[in-house]
């Protein structure tokens, strides 16, 4: 077992006892960082900084040079795993993320191939190597995909979507073939995540940013079911540890008890669902992860304090807490701003370990 110089956050994702909250904020690599938009302009394109170990492990290192973070996350896209499959994923400038050959009718989710991991994909588990070795056990390293469902939607809108025209269409019309669509991205995801826990990924984290979207029964079919066969096929333990597994529903609510349920160790939580009450609808079996309202840091350096108790303090006393924002930080926030998120987060949480 290689040694870990901080292990918080594995401990908190355990529900293990710790002597302060561990904090780490989602896409704490990106464009509010000057330093990334000068590397992520000399490899070119997203995709390029992508396929690039030493860039991607680049851009992994910076928010940890700047902050005192528990963790670092692979730099990477849930894109991957569909690009794998063939629909040639690009990044226009300006705009969000397409897809050369979007699958839309049966016909074409009957075509869909399970890609070899290992060759397709080879480049990520190449940088989850370089990262491991540059991180040399200073923090552990989380290890991502999405959602079948989220990927799907992708899939089938082409791009980035607000209604979800297409894949809503098909759960009403042609519910097996998007069963069967989620099942073949599930298979392809649970071979992705464990050979990133084989190249060194400590955590494994599932991005799941559209289920909730659905109703509530769709959700329970369309988004949770294929989650929970990519749980019951992780690699649950590696080099001698157990590597903790999070979900993570954008907007889940209620629905997070059922989460709980998965067999998985911890959940994201965003800011709509108070972390007091989340804690109720799981019962305390599995960790909590979140959920400072991504808007807060573009506030005063002592509204982020605030903001950063008041989670805090929604949480309570005991284990099982990991700080973190309800979503991703948006590129127009300053660095200085996150500097105060953590800062309040390692002075303001060793009282609720006492
Ligand atoms: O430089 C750029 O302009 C590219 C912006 C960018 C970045 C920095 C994209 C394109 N992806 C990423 C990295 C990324 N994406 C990470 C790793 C970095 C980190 O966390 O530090 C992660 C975990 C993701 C996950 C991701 N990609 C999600 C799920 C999480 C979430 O934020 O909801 C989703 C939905 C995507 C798709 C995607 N990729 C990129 C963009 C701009 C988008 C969103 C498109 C949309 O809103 O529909």
């Amino acid at each position: 077992m290689s040694e870990l110089k901080n292990d918080l956050l594995l401990r908190a994702l355990l529900r293990e006892r710790v002597p302060r909250t561990p904090v780490w904020i989602m896409r704490q690599a990106g464009r509010y960082l000057p330093e990334y938009r000068e590397v992520r302009a000399r490899a070119g394109d997203f995709m390029s900084l992508c396929r690039n170990a030493e860039l991607a492990c680049e851009v992994t290192m910076q928010p940890l040079r700047r902050f005192r973070l528990d963790a670092a996350i692979l730099f990477s896209d849930i894109l991957t795993v569909p690009d794998a499959m063939g629909l040639g994923l690009y990044f226009a400038a300006g705009e969000g993320p397409r897809f050369e050959r979007p699958v839309q009718s049966v016909a074409e989710i009957r075509k869909l191939r399970r890609p070899d991991v290992g060759t397709e994909l080879g480049y990520v588990f190449e940088a989850v190597r370089t990262i491991r070795r540059e991180l040399d056990g200073a923090v552990p390293l989380i290890g991502f995909a999405g959602s079948p469902f989220t990927v799907a939607t992708y899939m089938v809108e082409g791009g980035s979507s607000r209604e979800f025209p297409t894949i809503k269409g098909l759960a009403a019309d042609e519910p097996a073939a998007l069963q069967a669509l989620l099942a073949s991205v599930a298979e392809t995801t649970t071979d992705y995540l464990n050979a990133q826990i084989e190249a060194g990924a400590q955590v494994a984290m599932v991005f799941d940013t559209w289920g909730a979207a659905l109703n509530a029964d769709d959700y329970r079919r369309f988004s949770l079911a294929p989650m929970q066969r990519i749980v019951d096929g992780l690699t649950r333990e590696h080099d001698g540890r157990r590597v903790p597994i999070i979900l993570f529903t954008k907007g889940a609510g209620r629905l997070l008890g059922e989460m709980a349920a998965s067999g998985c160790d911890a959940l994201g939580v965003d800011w709509t669902t108070d972390l007091a009450t989340a804690r109720e609808y799981v019962a305390d079996t599995v960790a909590l992860q979140g959920n400072l309202d991504p808007a807060t840091l573009r506030d005063s350096p002592a509204a982020i304090r605030q903001g950063v108790a008041e989670v805090l303090a929604s949480y309570g006393h005991g284990p099982g807490h990991v700080f973190n924002l309800g979503h991703g930080i948006t590129p127009d926030i300053d660095p200085e701003n996150v500097q105060v998120l953590i800062e309040a987060v390692h002075e303001l949480s060793p009282q609720y370990h006492s």
